[in-house]
């Protein structure tokens, strides 16, 4: 009886073995585990046994019926697994989307400002966010206990280290060290100590200015006009009208047509048909003095414009706060 199991032993291995597919298997376990396999008829069989044998042979015919259970699981196992990769996945179907990230809308409008300068021969020019007491005033002709300073809500680091309030501190360190002629715009992230529906404690500008001999306000005029043409529409009307910066003089502010309501008067441009988009002027020759170019041989003019505030205008945005709440269904409309 013992030679009978180990011959049997032997056979179950190569039928295992030769199990090619899913078919094969039922056939093999009605063979071996079935009513009528080996194992039942070794098992009737034992009762012919010495009783002093039955014991262990009992035990040996178990064990061996066990081992082949679990070989013949794994086998139907990895057949289904195999089985799985070429019936259970449907190639045709199309994949999963991948969500597509975006730029932020005042991103958008900043890469867009200063490509239209770019397009007027101007350069991009950047820096620290941090700035010293020196660049952010002094340079610009806003000297300590000046109003002006009160004006700007400045966030201090301490007596001498702030928040740069705008971003002409760039163009005095450009005019620091490069002479003219000069055409540069400075974008970038602007800090003030202010926060309602139209100011945020961090908003972006972009500032830029033009140094050369001869310039004149008719320069400024025109390059304003044709950003505000290309920005807007070729027909949105403008106005320049008298204003004061520490930092140039002249100094004039620049309205567009109100883009609410066609210059009719509404309630977002106050009645008066106009929206404030931009301030410039020419640059005081006290700056210049400041970075050593001789205000008798130069002339510039400069300008500076809130971001938000243009993409405000462009895409009717009523709260400015909108874009530093990271709601997806505001940002995914740009
Ligand atoms: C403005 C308005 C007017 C300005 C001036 C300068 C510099 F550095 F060239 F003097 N940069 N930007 C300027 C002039 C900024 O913002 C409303």
């Amino acid at each position: 009886m013992e030679e009978a199991l180990q011959a049997l032993k032997v056979e179950a291995s190569s039928d295992l073995a030769a199990i090619a597919g899913a078919n094969d298997l039922e056939p093999f376990r009605i063979k071996y585990f079935g009513r009528k396999s080996p194992f039942a008829l070794l098992m009737r069989q034992l009762g012919d046994a010495p009783k002093e044998d039955r014991p262990r042979l009992g035990q040996l015919a178990n064990e061996l019926k066990n081992d082949l259970q679990l070989l013949f699981d794994d086998k139907k196992a990895s057949l289904a697994h195999g089985a799985g990769e070429a019936s259970d996945i449907d190639l045709t179907l199309p994949g999963r989307m991948q969500p597509q990230g975006k730029l932020h809308p005042v991103t958008q409008i900043m890469e867009e400002i200063c490509e239209i300068f770019e397009g007027l021969g101007f350069t991009v020019a950047e820096g620290p966010d941090i700035e010293t007491d020196f660049y952010n005033f002094e340079a610009l002709n806003i000297p300590a206990h000046h109003p002006a300073r009160d004006m700007h809500d400045t966030f201090y680091v301490d007596d001498s280290i702030l928040l740069r309030t705008h971003t002409s501190p760039m163009q005095a360190r450009v005019m620091e060290t490069k002479e003219p002629p000069l055409r540069v715009i400075a974008p970038g992230k602007v800090y003030r100590c202010d926060s309602d529906i139209t100011h945020t404690p961090m908003f972006h500008q972009v500032e830029g200015f033009l140094v050369d001999s001869n310039v004149s306000f008719a320069d400024l005029k025109g390059v304003l006009s044709v950003f505000i043409a290309k920005m807007f529409d070729e027909s949105t009307p403008i106005r320049f009208r008298p204003s004061f910066f520490p930092f140039t003089e002249p100094s004039a502010e620049v309205d567009i047509g109100c883009v609410m309501c066609n210059s009719k008067g509404c309630r977002v441009c106050k009645q008066t048909g106009w929206l404030e988009i931009l301030g410039a002027g020419m640059i005081d020759p006290e700056v210049f003095k400041k970075v050593d170019y001789d205000p008798e041989v130069y002339s510039g003019f400069a300008f500076g414009l809130g971001v938000e505030r243009i993409a405000m205008l462009k895409y009717g945005i009523n709260d400015i706060r909108l874009y530093y709440e990271n709601d997806l269904r505001f940002l995914r409309q740009f």
